[in-house]
């Protein structure tokens, strides 16, 4: 997969040379480009925003810088023709493990995180008539720029990329991904030792009796979803809960 990333900050992204989506690039399965969206200004201050049309606080991001840089990243196409584009933003569609799976399947991403009041709403409008692009949220809370989600659909995209995960399985265990798992959270995990400070590990997990244990880890992943999520349990699929779920 490649991916584009056009910032004002570039050096936001150094944390994705690190770990996962690090080795992703020294493999080649992930090739990501940082682009300084002032290289595109013409004027001596670099300027990237000017003061909002009906007034109100903070600046918004001039169209026509944005156009320029991405114009020049699509005209760099490799063998995808072109890419989906998506714009973070807190007014977007929620961003899922369900939209973090179809992203994976794309050859091309390109991202254009905004700092102050957003862009220019024509930027999303214009490349919406030529490209797929989605504007999405990462939560319900105000980032100070997109930078930062950029990081985290990123990181949630790379992990699904074949050949990135040492264990394929790990991915089908996930909260939230599509499967028996679906709108679950992961229960509680142990290790060795068997004992730490008093504390035990449960029996069953010792007990190598897998059909137990899958019963087990399935009901505690119910009970964390009540507690911790109930808004969670009335999107269960009905057709997917057995009798023993039913208990719960
Ligand atoms: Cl994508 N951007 C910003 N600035 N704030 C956010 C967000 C994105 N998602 C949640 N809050």
């Amino acid at each position: 997969m490649r991916v584009d990333i056009i910032s004002i900050f570039p050096e936001y992204f150094a944390p994705l040379d690190v770990s996962l989506v690090g080795k992703a690039r020294e493999r080649g399965i992930l090739e990501i480009r940082l682009h300084q969206l002032r290289d595109w200004t013409r004027d001596v201050h670099k300027t990237v925003d000017d003061t909002p049309y009906g007034g109100g606080p903070g600046m918004v991001m001039k169209p026509e810088i944005w156009g320029e840089a991405i114009d020049a990243v699509i005209a760099q196409a490799g063998p995808a023709a072109s890419p989906r584009m998506i714009v973070p933003t807190p007014s977007g569609r929620p961003f899922t493990q369900e939209t973090a799976i179809e992203f994976a399947e794309e050859p091309w991403l390109l991202f254009t995180p905004a700092r102050y009041e957003g862009i220019d709403s024509r930027v999303a409008a214009e490349y919406g008539s030529r490209l797929r692009v989605d504007e999405v949220s990462i939560g319900d809370y105000v980032l100070a720029g997109g930078e930062a989600a950029v990081l985290v659909i990123v990181e949630a995209v790379g992990r699904l990329l074949p050949g990135v995960l040492g264990n394929a399985r790990s991915v089908a265990d996930d909260s939230f991904a599509p499967g028996p798992m679906a709108n679950l959270l992961e229960g509680p995990v142990y290790t060795k030792p068997p004992v730490w400070r008093g504390r035990e590990v449960p029996e069953i997990l010792l007990s190598g009796h897998h059909g137990k244990i899958a019963r087990w880890r399935r009901d505690q992943a119910l009970r964390r979803t009540l507690e911790k999520r109930p808004e969670l349990v009335a999107r269960l699929d009905p057709a997917g809960l057995d009798k023993d779920d039913r208990k719960i």
